[in-house]
Formats: C-alpha cells, sequence, structure tokens
C-alpha cells in the first residue's frame, strides 16, 4: 500500500470527534452535551466569520447602547449574542442561558419533565474594546448541569466546581479553541478549509514559572497594598510585562507560556472588573485543569466562590502555580 505525508490525508480529529470519543466513555450519557457543544463550536464559527469581515460589512463600533453592567455595547457585542442565544436555545438538552448582554438569565425550559438538563453562561465577545484595533478578541462558557428537580431559575447559581465543562474561542490570528470537560485542557484550530475545529494539543499544562505578570499598571495607584509590593517586587526581579486588555488573549498566553493574570479590585471596581460566571468561573477551571491556580484572594479559590447574582464581579488571580504563590506572598507579607 503506498502511503502519502500529504496534509490532505493526514489523520485529524475533530471537535466533534473529540466530543462523541469523551460521550463513549459515558455509557448514560444521551448525546446532549456533545449536541451543546457542537451549538457552542458552530456559533463561534459564525462569530469568527463575523469578526473577521466586520471592518468590510462595517459593523465595528458602538451599538449605541450599554449593557446590564453599565459598559457601551460594540455592534459586534450584540452580534454575537444573538447567534449564541439562537444556536443554543434550539437545543433541547439546554435549559437555562445567561449572557453577559442579557440582564436576566433566559429561562428556556422550565418543565419539570424529569430531564436533566443544562446551564450554558457565556461572554459572547469579550474584550470588545480590541475590535477597532483588530486585536484579539473571545468567547468565553461555561456549562452547569441541572438535574431535574431544580428549578429553572436556580440551577445558575452554582459554584464554578460544579463546571462540567468550560472554555474559550480566541478570535485571533487563527481562531482556537481550548476546552476542558474535567480531566485536562485540549486545544483546537479551526481549520477554514474543512470547516472544523481540528485539535491540535491534549492534556495541556500550564508551565509552573515565567517571570511575567499581566494587569492593567495603570490602575495600580488604586490597588490593594499588596498589589503594589507585588509589582514593586516583580519588577526588582528581572520580570517582564504583558496585556492584552481582553482576557482571553492574556490567559491564553498564560496558559501556553506561563506567568500570572490578574484583574485586582480598584478605585472604579471595587470587587475587580471581571465576571465570576461567565469570566473568572471557566477561565479558573481551565488553568487548574492545566495545573495552574486560579485565586480569588488569598486562599481563596475561585472556583469554591459561591455566587449570590448572574452578573457579580471578582478579583481574579490565575496562572502558573509559582507566580500565582509569588503574589500571595507579597498581598500577605
Ligand atoms: P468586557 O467583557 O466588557 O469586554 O470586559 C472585560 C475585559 C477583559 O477581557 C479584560 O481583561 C478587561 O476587561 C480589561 O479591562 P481594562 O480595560 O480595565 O484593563
Ligand atoms: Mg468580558
Amino acid at each position: 500500500m503506498t502511503t502519502t505525508n500529504s496534509s490532505a490525508t493526514r489523520h485529524i480529529v475533530t471537535l466533534q470527534a473529540h466530543a462523541l470519543a469523551h460521550q463513549a466513555q459515558h455509557p448514560d450519557a444521551s448525546g446532549t452535551f456533545s449536541w451543546i457543544l457542537s451549538a457552542v463550536a458552530g456559533s463561534a464559527k459564525r462569530i469568527a466569520a463575523a469578526v473577521r469581515r466586520a471592518r468590510l460589512e462595517d459593523v465595528l463600533g458602538s451599538a449605541g447602547e450599554t449593557n446590564v453592567q453599565g459598559e457601551t455595547q460594540q455592534k459586534l457585542d450584540v452580534i454575537a449574542n444573538e447567534i449564541l442565544l439562537q444556536t443554543l436555545s434550539e437545543r433541547e438538552g439546554v435549559a437555562v442561558i445567561a449572557s453577559e448582554e442579557n440582564e436576566e438569565p433566559v429561562l428556556l425550559r422550565v418543565e419539570d419533565d424529569g430531564q436533566s438538563r443544562y446551564c450554558v453562561l457565556f461572554d459572547p465577545l469579550d474584550g470588545s474594546s480590541n475590535l477597532d484595533i483588530c486585536g484579539s478578541v473571545g468567547t468565553i462558557f461555561s456549562i452547569l448541569s441541572k438535574d431535574a428537580a431544580t428549578p429553572a431559575a436556580d440551577a445558575i447559581l452554582q459554584p464554578g466546581k460544579r463546571q462540567v465543562a468550560a472554555g474559550y474561542v480566541l478570535y485571533g490570528s487563527s481562531t482556537v479553541m481550548v476546552l476542558t470537560i474535567g480531566s485536562g485542557v485540549d486545544m483546537f484550530v479551526l481549520d477554514p478549509s474543512i470547516g472544523a475545529f481540528v485539535r491540535v494539543a491534549q492534556g495541556l499544562r500550564i508551565p509552573p514559572t515565567n517571570k511575567c505578570y499581566s494587569l492593567n499598571e495603570a490602575n495600580r495607584r488604586t490597588f490593594p497594598e499588596g498589589y503594589q509590593k507585588y509589582l514593586d517586587w516583580a519588577q526588582s526581579n528581572g520580570y517582564s510585562s504583558r496585556y492584552v486588555g481582553a482576557m482571553v488573549g492574556d490567559v491564553h498566553r498564560v496558559l501556553l507560556q506561563g506567568g500570572v493574570f490578574m484583574y485586582p479590585p480598584t478605585a472604579k471596581a471595587p470587587k475587580g472588573k471581571l465576571r465570576l460566571m461567565y469570566e473568572a468561573n471557566p477561565m479558573a477551571m481551565l488553568v487548574e485543569q492545566a495545573g495552574g491556580k486560579a485565586l480569588a484572594a488569598p486562599g481563596q479559590r475561585i472556583l469554591d466562590v459561591q455566587p449570590e447574582a448572574v452578573h457579580q464581579r471578582c478579583s481574579v488571580i490565575l496562572g502558573s502555580s509559582a507566580e500565582v504563590d509569588a503574589v500571595v506572598a507579597q498581598l500577605a507579607g
């Protein structure tokens, strides 16, 4: 038999095949979860296409509205939100959807028909202020399960440690999905020539150390004192600084290269700026699954925080274990 080394015939694993293989390991699985994942992937492809064509379609800039957080909505925030809402609500297995762009969760299937379903939470287009300058943006998502007995309206407010899956899609120089289904972290790249996410890495491990911190240093003067001490310490110890200003871009770099990403409390955002349920929790699950640490404060795992509101904010310190420990040492000292 003749073998070729052509990229056209190389063995690939698509996200769909990956999800079905995961499903096969759980003989009781109904396939509902795989359908939800395929809705997220399908939405991500449409959002990626919209992001790439934004300038051509004249959909850059503000939509003229503010969201529930009081932030200006970009036109693409609205478009990405609509794509996800529309695609996910068609999936029978989704009970509730919560989005950064919607004040209230969308209750889709509230009847108690004995079926277990899922809650899907997302930030449809994180870092959207980067759009106008062609910078990285992303979608962040978190999936929680809802047993038949829990009313849909109550099912959302579960701590991050109960997530069954979490991930993000980075719309950067390529479109990358990073996903955990609770047993390690895998990475997929959208191959536009076949229209599928193709697995490019399995069992990602975050480097245990890297002298690099990532935070908005312009807020330094209003950070709690421990963060200012950390910055003094890091700058005296040969650290460098990187900040994309889009959490997906910054966390992706930290996941692949190590370092620490932080969004501490500031005068403007005394509880931190980032949202617990669809920004901090999914990123924390990914980072922990990759062997790193994710804290809201010293001794307080993000994944243990009991949410009280869908849009609640949370302080974030996440990344390589040794680098998170170095921040904690300054906060505690
Ligand atoms: P957004 O969800 O409204 O886009 O805001 C979240 C973004 C994060 O991606 C990023 O880490 C942070 O806001 C940047 O904030 P700042 O401009 O204050 O540094
Ligand atoms: Mg966001």
